[in-house]
């Protein structure tokens, strides 16, 4: 179910219908039937017109839909009165509720699986109905009720305790992480960030020669990873692969994985990836800036690199306010390039140093390979060259 609201158009919603099919097909389902209503503002009790309701649930019935998914952010008082107006059995989830779904189907670590849970519970809290199935029974009942309070309250004040407990978990993780980042402090640190499905992982596993989880499907990774890469001529640094952006992706939701994106805006450098043979690849690297935006990233650190070009043939496109590097991580086209800038970044990364010792400097040499971070180590017939990182 997708709104044209005033200040979009029809193609736009359109788009970010298919887009919303393809988050349903990962999660499981199957698109039967779409609708398309323009309204100048969401009806406050159904987001859409009461006609549209009826109309919606006749559709349902004819087409024996199981489930029906807004586009749009919907309210836990808009889904009651739309799932009353369905046939029996009927639920309504909105995109994000989807996404959430296909994040619980995805996380692996202990992190990532936190996470989820936690945007989750915040996701239902806000959502919480009367309808909703006593949590207190599972949490010992009896004594867990506060005086004079409705189910409902003990029911929401019980998540935001259990919502609390996983907030200080996820902290926990993050300090071991930092404890980790330090220890890899030293190296040049390059994050590959973008849309999902833009090709990261592909990437990554080119640059770190590593085999990743790789699919035609949203959100395969969601778990950062950091690996060691060589970026040719002696130079070393890590690559991490993240968690794919998505356009209306709900801020508690962002929020809660921000530590996964930390990982991304510690980066010294940042690769934004974008698939250019999407038609909307524009849009999803705007989408792109603003969560790097929100994340404190400077525009500075980051490097548009354009993918996929080779289902593009000759017309490979640039963009006139920055300069881009376009590639194709799938057959590996464009790489040699890209390392290649990615050494011009490291090298005037702040700390770096490249340092020259003739055949009589072996004292000096010993003494720069026990204090300096050694990134990259070069021979030629007069001696050696380090490129080292200053602690
Ligand atoms: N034609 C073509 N396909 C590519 C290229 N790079 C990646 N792909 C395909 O695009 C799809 C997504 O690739 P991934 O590397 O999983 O993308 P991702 O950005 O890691 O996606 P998420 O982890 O879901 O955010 C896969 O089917 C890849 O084979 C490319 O250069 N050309
Ligand atoms: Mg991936």
């Amino acid at each position: 179910m997708g709104v044209v609201l005033r200040a979009s158009s029809r193609a736009t919603v359109e788009a970010h219908l298919d887009e919303l099919a393809q988050l349903v097909d990962t999660a499981g389902g199957v698109e039967v039937a779409r609708l398309v209503q323009e309204r100048s503002s969401p009806d406050p009790a159904t987001f859409i017109g009461r006609g549209k309701v009826g109309e919606l649930a006749e559709l349902v019935k004819a087409q024996g839909a199981t489930l029906v998914v807004f586009d749009d952010d919907i309210s836990g008082s808009q889904v009651r009165h739309l799932e009353e107006g369905m046939p029996d059995g009927v639920k309504v989830v909105d995109r994000a509720g989807v996404i959430l779904d296909i994040f619980a189907m995805r996380a692996r670590s202990r992190e990532a699986q936190t996470q989820v849970e936690k945007a989750q519970l915040s996701y239902l809290v806000s959502r919480l109905t009367r309808r909703w199935v006593h949590l207190s029974r599972q949490a010992g009942g009896i004594g867990t009720r506060g005086v004079g309070e409705t189910q409902l309250e003990t029911d929401k004040r019980l998540i935001r305790k259990r919502i609390g407990v996983l907030a200080e978990r996820l902290q926990e993780i993050e300090r071991e992480r930092s404890v980790q980042r330090s220890r890899r402090e030293a190296m040049p640190a390059v994050a590959l960030v973008g849309y999902t499905n833009a090709g990261k992982s592909t990437l990554f596993e080119r640059l770190t020669r590593t085999r990743t989880l790789v699919e035609d499907r949203l959100f395969a990774t969601l778990d950062a990873r950091v690996r060691r890469a060589e970026l040719g001529d002696g130079l070393v640094a890590t690559v991490a692969d993240t968690v794919g952006f998505i356009r209306k992706l709900p801020h508690h939701l962002v929020a809660s994985f921000r530590s996964t994106l930390a990982e991304a805006a510690d980066a010294e450098i940042i690769v934004h990836l974008v698939d250019a043979s999407h038609p909307e690849w524009r849009d999803h690297l705007r989408v792109g800036e603003e969560v790097l935006e929100s994340l404190g990233v400077g525009r500075e650190k980051c490097l548009v690199v354009l993918n996929k070009l080779d289902r593009l043939g000759e017309s490979a496109p640039t963009m006139a306010d920055r300069p881009t590097v376009g590639i194709s991580a799938k057959r590996g086209d464009g790489l040699d390039l890209l390392r290649a800038r990615l050494r011009e970044r490291v090298l005037a990364l702040p700390g770096i140093e490249v340092l020259r010792f003739g055949p009589e400097g072996g004292s000096e040499l010993q003494r720069a390979l026990a204090l300096e971070v050694v990134l990259a180590r070069r021979y030629s017939h007069d001696g050696i060259e380090l490129v080292v990182r200053r602690r």
